[in-house]
């Protein structure tokens, strides 16, 4: 009874210790209207990049079509895309912002 017990215990600190986390990864997308420095400053303000991170990362979305932004768990790309739509919808700009599990 005692060692089912323990086993119980056991198998419930798995579960709630053992399951790693979940990345994902944290996309901005091209479009055809949205300001070059629109996307630099989005850059800077969600994703903590400098001016010179900022412009490349720019430049490979609006030439390869979509960058990548970061790699956060769940619960914090979930925030960071939020935070991004809501700051291009605040502005008028049709930015679009997207997450995959890396
Ligand atoms: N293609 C846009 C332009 O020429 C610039 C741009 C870059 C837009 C990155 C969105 O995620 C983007 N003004």
């Amino acid at each position: 009874k005692l060692d089912e017990l323990i086993d119980f215990k056991t198998s419930i600190e798995s579960e709630l210790e053992l399951k790693p986390p979940s990345f994902y990864k944290v996309f901005l997308n091209n479009d055809d209207y949205t300001p070059m420095d629109f996307v630099v400053d989005v850059l800077q303000r969600f994703f903590s990049m400098d001016i010179d991170k900022a412009n490349q990362i720019m430049l490979t979305v609006h030439s390869r079509g979509r960058g990548v932004c970061g790699v956060f768990t769940a619960e914090i790309a979930e925030t960071k895309v939020s935070q991004v739509m809501q700051y291009a919808k605040d502005n008028e700009q049709s930015l679009l912002c997207t997450m995959e599990q890396a």
